[in-house]
């Protein structure tokens, strides 16, 4: 399909992660239709460990049809602050149906580093390049270290990260991309004034449901992806139910999607300008992501941050772009 609009030039950082898959599959749905061009894709470890959130991402966009854009593995990071994931995601990261998807055709052991081409990337395009991040911010951290002012050079950094007025995930206070390397989120906060903050306050109300699952498989009952999809989301629904995250419905959170919501669905989203403080010190609130919330000018605001959320219509388009990528 023809767009009118220029494709939006897009490198993601990720963990796969059930609901990091959701959002790789919704931006493959959107590069198919014209409206974005996947740069890359950097993994790291985070939900589960480097070697798996690589092979996840590598299968994603090989079953999908994008087995040329270049996968980047993860900057060790051996200090994490706290567990990984794997009893959501499953061993695999996705949900233990690595088996079931074609072997990837890129390797970890032979693939780049992810601050490599993060760097790369970013000097080739400067502000032409948006970053979507859907984990722990170990590999945007390396790379501003590294090269202190690339992470400007990126158009925009749109981030799934952090909860303010709501309970964290992994803490009582602090979601996991924040807490798991709360350094590495310093460095990346500490880097820009426009960052596109997208927390916990907003995902928490994006379930996706069995029925909603069920609804894009009857589309296409016998592509692969299709099944995929019903599958995942069958798993994520256990695991989501017996942590009581759904408020009792049968589906799980698809926090990771709501950065591609942001680019090409914004009205689903209400933001606000604001200054954003990581917490790396407290001995109860490490990982705690912080806003001024006082009617104050702003001194230094470096975030627009989600506080409220269309959860119906982003559901709603979240699920006809996937009948879109299985056709
Ligand atoms: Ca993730």
């Amino acid at each position: 399909m023809n767009s009118p609009l220029h494709p939006r030039k897009i490198l993601v950082d990720t963990d796969p992660g059930g609901d990091d898959i959701f959002a790789l599959l919704w931006l493959q749905s959107l590069a198919k239709q014209g409206l974005a061009e996947i740069v890359a894709i950097t993994t790291v470890d985070g939900n589960v460990r480097a070697k798996y959130t690589f092979n996840a991402a590598s299968k994603i966009l090989s079953v999908c049809g994008f087995p040329e854009v270049e996968i980047g593995r993860g900057v060790p990071f051996h200090e994490q602050e706290v567990e990984d994931a794997a009893y959501i995601h499953g061993a695999d990261g996705m949900g233990n149906l690595s088996p079931t998807l074609p072997e990837p055709i890129q390797q970890f052991e032979t693939a780049r580093y992810a601050d490599e081409i993060l760097i790369e990337k970013l000097n080739e395009s400067p502000g032409e390049i948006t970053l979507v991040t859907l984990a722990p911010l170990t590999n945007l951290a390396a790379a501003e270290r590294k090269q202190p002012g690339i992470l400007k050079q990126a158009k925009e950094i749109v981030m799934m990260a952090g909860a303010f007025n709501c309970p964290g995930n992994v803490t009582p206070h602090a979601e996991f991309n924040i807490a798991y390397n709360s350094e590495a989120a310093n460095v990346v906060f500490n880097s820009r004034q426009d960052l596109i903050v997208l927390p916990m306050d907003v995902t928490m109300q994006l379930i996706f449901t069995e029925l909603m699952a069920l609804d894009v498989y009857q589309t296409q009952p016998e592509n692969p992806i299709a099944k995929f999809i019903f599958s995942l989301t069958q798993f994520m629904k256990k695991t989501a139910m017996a942590y009581k995250e759904t408020q009792g419905q049968k589906g799980f959170i698809v926090h990771d999607a709501v950065t591609l919501a942001y680019l090409f669905y914004p009205e689903t989203l209400l933001l606000r300008r604001a200054q954003v403080s990581v917490e790396t010190q407290g001995k109860y609130t490490r990982g705690k992501t912080l806003l001024d919330n006082r009617h104050l000018p702003k001194n230094q605001p470096n975030a627009f941050v989600a506080l409220q959320v269309d959860a119906v219509n982003l559901l709603a388009v979240l699920a006809e772009d996937l009948k879109r990528l299985l056709s």
